[in-house]
């Protein structure tokens, strides 16, 4: 039972503290809720960090709120340099659910003397905000990531090269945002190292980092995502290895690998090859036709693949083909940078 008789100094000094820490924490709640609905459209988990508002709202007592003034705050007002230094959704994500946790854990130790089911109620949303914060990094993360692959249209994949790190500098240099690491020969502790290397390249030019085949490589470099061709680990059990978070790609070459690509939840698709590739000696070119039969019902990204050159990218655009995705053009280029830049430029033109 509560007891709020008493009004003594000490008392209304808790109360202010439980009133403080209850707008806090609805403030913070409210910043979580708004980005599920508007930025992440996620439903679910707008109404259950709506549902934890009003609960605390209705246990927002009057004596807490009388409380208010009882002692002058001198630190009202007070902000934090790293509030100002806020830059990405997902700081914002990361610092608003701090401060609920912060303000649950503040009433549920001020409260658990004198209001028991407060101090409860204040736990059990606490634990809640943790996993709730992890899930909206998550889902923010994959969004940017599913934005990325639909606003980008060149996709290069690398190929095995002493001066990797450089070439792959001079395209992101160019303005490319979506490199695949893709090796087939070597040692895992090197491909590792230099995994890393190249996603901390990637970082820093604000771009998608992908890993063909392995998923090991791609969680132990902490990929945006993977790739997987129709031989390798299967779509739903990466996923579950995986997560929300990343984005997974597969080759795909008919329309049965196209449809169970879709079915199984794949985030966009390589179609090829094209045209004869050297890269990929033992695969039929699709040719275009085929590949616009492939695609025409086609809604989420995909990307053109084999034999992509510069020559032949506006032959590709104007048969409406939109994105594509390419090896030895850029691998094997004297001027990686400066032909990178010419792609990007063709890939631009409208049609
Ligand atoms: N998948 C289908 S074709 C191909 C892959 C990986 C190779 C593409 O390489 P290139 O050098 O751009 O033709
Ligand atoms: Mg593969």
């Amino acid at each position: 039972m509560l007891n709020f008789n008493t009004k003594d100094a000490e008392d209304l000094r808790i109360y202010q503290i439980i009133d403080a820490n209850l707008d806090r924490a609805r403030e913070g709640l409210r910043v979580l809720e708004d980005w599920a609905r508007f930025g992440l459209g996620k439903e679910k988990y707008v109404e259950k960090i709506k549902n934890f508002r009003q609960i605390l709202g209705k246990n927002h007592l009057e004596v807490y709120k009388q409380s208010r003034n009882h002692i002058e705050d001198k630190c009202k007002g007070l902000t934090h340099q790293e509030q100002m230094n806020r830059k990405s959704y997902e700081q914002i994500i990361s610092s608003n659910s701090a401060r609920v946790q912060e303000a649950l854990r503040v009433i549920e130790e001020f409260t658990r003397l004198q209001n028991h089911e407060l101090s409860k109620i204040a736990s059990e949303i606490r634990y809640e905000i943790y996993t709730i914060e992890i899930d909206l990094l998550s889902f923010s993360k994959f969004k940017k990531s599913e934005e990325m692959l639909k606003e980008n249209d060149l996709y290069v994949i690398t190929d095995q090269k002493d001066n990797l790190l450089e070439i792959i500098e001079d395209i992101l240099i160019a303005g490319v945002r979506i490199i695949q690491y893709r090796f087939k020969t070597g040692t895992d502790q090197d491909h590792l190292k230099e995994a890393i290397q190249i996603k901390n390249l990637c970082k820093r030019y604000n771009s998608l980092f992908i890993v063909n085949d392995r998923l090991d490589i791609a969680l132990a470099s902490n990929a945006d995502g993977i790739h997987l061709g129709q031989d390798d680990l299967d779509l739903k059990t990466a996923r579950k290895l995986l997560g929300y978070s990343k984005i997974i790609g597969i080759s795909a070459n008919n329309a049965i690998d196209i449809s169970n690509a879709l079915k199984e939840g794949c985030d966009y698709i390589g179609i090829g090859p094209v045209f004869e590739t050297k890269t990929k000696k033992n695969k039929k070119p699709l040719g275009i036709e085929n590949i616009k039969t492939l695609t025409k019902d086609l809604n989420i990204p995909w990307f053109a693949i084999g034999g992509i050159k510069l020559n032949n990218i506006s032959y590709l655009k104007r048969n409406g083909f939109e994105k594509v995705a390419l090896v030895s053009q850029l691998m094997n280029s004297e001027d990686p940078k400066e032909d990178a830049i010419m792609m990007l430029k063709e890939l631009s033109y409208e049609n």
